[in-house]
């Protein structure tokens, strides 16, 4: 069954992060007439100042968890979707301490949930390529919507446990849900401790940027604004009960983004140091959104990756008081663990 019905008071979680905030940006860019509530804890990876600019009649901020049950009755029963951003989502602080990936990520998701069955609201939830665990290198195979589930991180692990559930609620209480599952996304916004940020930060501040292991692991890389219209069309059009793959067939190693980077950034290719590697750090992920760009004609837009990556790299250039509060301790922390 098609979802005609285009939403107009949504609820974002975790509407204050990376790709939370640029679609919140997006919707009051490209659907002027949606009203948005965000639900954000602000942990660490939430800024307030990255909607700033959205105009106020727009979107509306409320500081709470998502595992705060009375809290997300009262906003899933006000709003007619739900958009779950909301997640700690970094793998290396999931190698330090899971809990909080497993209370967020899992048990966040089971009380959205619930509160969509409560109140028969639709919910797309947010999930990543992780979930299927990774591709050998020289495999000339790419993940679809029917690869099994083979996570290989605490982190994936608890995004696994996510739409797992997801899954259950469509089927046994018919909750109208969707999922949407996303290769590595880049933009602005995104917090200093991930891979793109960190290298291009690092440039800035005279650090050399670190490389984990060989270097040969690939990522398949999307612009953050082609995910979040991705994500509108899956929302307002997407088949429910369906899972789609997001990707814009952007594979590259780690070695060669970070050369990239360093080029653009006019340093020499072997300005960078190599470290000690993630431990079950996934080899490849590889997106097939086939199914996207067939049912729903969705196709990346931001398709020239140094072009996009020479833009996010001004971006950092110019936004140095949005990530310098929160460089130091990002770097410390990477100390401790020796990457
Ligand atoms: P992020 O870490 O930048 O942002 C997460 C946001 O969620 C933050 O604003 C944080 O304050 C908020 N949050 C955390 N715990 C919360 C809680 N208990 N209650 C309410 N808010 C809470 O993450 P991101 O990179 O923007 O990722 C967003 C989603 O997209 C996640 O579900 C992630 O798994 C998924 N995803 C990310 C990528 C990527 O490349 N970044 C790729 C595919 C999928
Ligand atoms: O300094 C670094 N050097 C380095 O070589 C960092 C921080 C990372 N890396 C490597 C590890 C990965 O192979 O770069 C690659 C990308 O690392 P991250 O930015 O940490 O992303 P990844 O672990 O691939 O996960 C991301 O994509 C999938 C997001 O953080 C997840 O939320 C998403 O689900």
């Amino acid at each position: 069954m098609a979802q005609m019905q285009t939403p107009k008071y949504v609820l974002v979680t975790g509407g204050c992060g990376f790709i939370g905030s640029n679609f919140v940006r997006w919707l009051a860019r490209e659907q002027p007439t949606v009203r948005v509530t965000v639900l954000d804890k602000l942990t660490y990876a939430g800024n307030p100042e990255n909607l700033a600019g959205v105009p106020g009649d727009r979107v509306h901020l409320v500081v709470g968890d998502i595992c705060d049950e009375a809290l997300v009755d009262d906003l899933v029963a006000h709003a007619d979707a739900v958009v779950n951003f909301a997640a700690e989502s970094h793998n290396d602080n999931a190698i330090a301490d899971p809990e909080p990936f497993m209370r967020t990520n899992v048990q966040g998701t089971f009380c959205l949930l619930e509160a969509c069955r409560r109140h028969g609201v639709r919910l797309h939830h947010i999930s990543t390529d992780e979930v299927y665990g990774d591709l050998a290198l020289d495999d000339p195979a790419r993940f679809t919507e029917g690869a099994p589930y083979r996570p290989s991180s605490p982190y994936a692990a608890s995004k696994a446990a996510s739409d797992m559930l997801v899954r259950a609620w469509v089927r046994t209480y018919g909750v109208a849900a969707t999922i949407s599952n996303c290769s590595n996304n880049y933009g602005p916004y995104q917090h200093v401790e991930k891979f793109i940020p960190r290298a291009v930060t690092n440039v800035l501040c005279g650090r050399r940027p670190k490389l984990y292991g060989n270097g040969l692991n690939v990522r398949d890389w999307i612009h953050v604004e082609d995910h979040c219209a991705a994500v509108w069309e899956i929302l307002s059009r997407g088949r429910i009960g369906e899972t789609y793959l997001v990707g814009a067939d952007g594979e590259r190693s780690n070695l060669q983004v970070l050369q990239e980077i360093l080029r653009l950034m006019g340093k020499d290719p072997g300005d960078f140091d190599w470290v000690r590697d993630r431990p079950g750090h996934d080899r490849r992920y590889a997106i097939d959104a086939g199914k996207l760009a067939r049912e729903l004609g969705w196709r990346p837009q931001h398709s020239d990756f140094s072009a996009g990556l020479a833009k996010t790299i001004a971006w950092y250039r110019d936004h140095e008081s949005w990530w310098r509060p929160v460089k130091e301790e990002t770097e410390a922390r990477y100390a401790e663990a020796g990457r």
